[in-house]
């Protein structure tokens, strides 16, 4: 193990794992690193049936500092190994920390290309693979492009998307043009060890919006990622049936100053070295608390993509409790009726449903405590029909939720004192159309007014006042899916509340509950470096 040498470096690295363990806040089905800091998902794949996260990995703590890429396997996306730390920092290009990139397969050996920090400052560089993964020969070469584009005044330079079109290598580093906007840098190689510059793919503007916007675009464009949805790959002049000019997603998440903002997305199409976008998209409502996606397509043609959920909580918090971050769980895109994406959690999920419970239909009344249904590892799916001008509200993590009067319970705490609240509606607005939207209220979920409890909130289509809800509670860690749309979050109870409380303001049909507990992933305690 490595010297402490962190002034955060508070928690003995011998005891990061007991207090990880120890947290009742903590996900257990969602993946998260042995202890210490996990941040973005990196060099996700699938390699012959075996699939493969990477992740940013700070294992002297829970806070950000010399990151490594720590590995893990899945046969089915759920059911995670730890294998060996796949990079760690090495004297030059990557001396201060092996940051954000991808896994490609170059000819039938895996190798990964990603961003060397040395001091403020990183450049792509490449490591090949044994066959199994496991283990990565750092290239001769690297940095393997040795500066950002000269005569680019830039607000920084990394990340990467690298793919194969014809005979050649592409790849983008995000990026973003001091004064103007976001942007990603075209690149292209033979080999993937020379590049040759070819310019910016799209610059985004970064005057366009208000900064404090959910969608701002950033002046600067963390983790790109672009692929083309649905049938098809990049590049392809005629994509067979799904092209248009939708076809191409542009994936980053938008950065300014140092603060990690939220994910966006464009939908256009790129052609020869350009992207021209139609729309900009956000790409999950909970902004921050789905950062940095990387996507993959699988074996089976499926569009896979993880995120990263940052923390509610003070630093201070966090580096006592000695972990932080949590990895999404896969999320399939598909390309929506709009052009834009639908998401919804791999169907791999469904395999650590336990104790099945349904309910409807009947209309939602005033509020009830959900019978049969209660936990803190969860997995909700609805379907519900509302009036227009009605509102449905599911609330999870509630205490005391069974003196719904507000009666105090034994032990003093007020009734419902802590409850996260799920709410969709259909609002009739001006001129009699319907705005439905999604929205997470946090004010109540914990007691402790040092968390983050900002509301997170944003349009969903619902045809008909039809609705297909879906909401995984995993103790901190929310994923709901509206219609597709999804909203991710974190909320921190203290009190360990488990109720489940559907109420209705207006006529809200359930047509269908199904409700599971989830089963959790890892039973014993992870060594920091397998
Ligand atoms: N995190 C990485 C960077 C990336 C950022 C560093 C996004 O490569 O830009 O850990 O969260």
């Amino acid at each position: 193990m490595t010297e402490l040498t962190h002034p955060l470096a508070t928690v003995p690295q011998d005891e990061l794992v007991a207090r990880a363990e120890a947290d009742p806040l903590r996900p257990r089905f969602h993946f998260v690193s042995p202890a210490g800091w996990l941040n973005d998902p990196n060099g996700v794949g699938q390699w012959n049936g075996t699939y493969h996260l990477f992740y940013q990995y700070n294992p002297e703590g829970a806070f950000h500092h010399r990151i490594l890429w720590g590995h893990a396997t899945s046969p089915d996306l759920v059911n995670w190994t730890d294998q060996p730390v796949a990079l760690e920092p090495s004297g030059g290009p990557d001396a201060d920390g092996c940051w954000s990139g991808v896994l490609v397969n170059d000819g039938g050996t895996p190798t990964l290309v990603y961003s060397g920090r040395n001091g403020e400052r990183e450049l792509p560089c490449v490591a090949v693979g044994s066959p199994d993964l496991l283990s990565w020969t750092k290239a001769p070469e690297n940095p393997v492009i040795p500066a950002p584009p000269a005569g680019v005044d830039i607000t920084a330079y990394r990340d990467h998307c690298v793919w194969r079109e014809g005979s050649r290598w592409r790849q983008l580093v995000g990026s973003g043009i001091r004064g103007r906007g976001g942007t990603a840098f075209l690149y292209e190689s033979a080999d993937l060890r020379r590049w040759d510059y070819i310019g910016p793919l799209f610059i985004g503007d970064a005057s366009s919006g208000d900064p404090s916007a959910t969608d701002w675009q950033g002046t600067m464009w963390e983790c790109v990622d672009l692929f083309r949805a649905g049938a098809g790959a990049l590049g392809d002049q005629e994509p067979d049936g799904d092209g248009g000019p939708d076809a191409d997603v542009l994936v980053f998440s938008a950065w300014h100053d140092g603060d990690t903002r939220h994910p966006l997305y464009w939908t256009g199409r790129y052609s020869g070295d350009s992207y021209t976008p139609r729309e900009l998209h956000r790409l999950d409502y909970g902004g921050r608390y789905f950062y940095a996606p990387q996507s993959f397509a699988d074996q089976s043609g499926r569009r896979v993509m993880f995120g990263w959920l940052q923390e509610g909580r003070t630093e201070a918090a966090t580096v006592e409790a000695g972990w932080s971050g949590v990895m999404s769980l896969p999320r399939v895109a598909t390309p929506g009726s709009e052009g834009e994406l639908a998401f919804a959690p791999v169907p791999e999920v469904e395999l650590l449903r336990r104790g099945h419970v349904r309910t409807g239909p009947r209309t939602v009344g005033g509020g009830e405590v959900l019978a049969g249904v209660s936990g803190n590892q969860l997995d909700l799916e609805l379907d519900l029909e509302l009036e227009p001008g009605s509102v449905f509200r599911l609330g999870v993590l509630g205490s005391g939720a069974e003196n719904p009067d507000g009666i105090p319970n034994p032990d003093g705490v007020p009734a419902g004192a802590e409850e996260t609240v799920i709410e969709v509606g259909c609002d009739v607005g001006s001129g009699g159309f319907t705005q439905s939207y999604v929205l997470l209220d946090r004010t109540r979920s914990s007691l402790d007014r040092t968390v983050d409890a900002e509301e997170k909130s944003g349009p969903v289509q619902m045809p008909g006042g039809r609705l297909h809800l879906r909401v995984l509670v995993d103790r901190s860690a929310l994923e709901i899916f509206a219609n597709g749309k999804p909203l991710t979050a974190r909320a921190y109870p203290t009190l360990g509340g488990e109720t489940v409380r559907l109420s209705a303001t207006g006529t809200v049909r359930l047509l269908q509950l199904d409700a599971w507990r989830m089963e959790e992933v890892f039973s014993a305690p992870r060594p920091l470096f397998p």
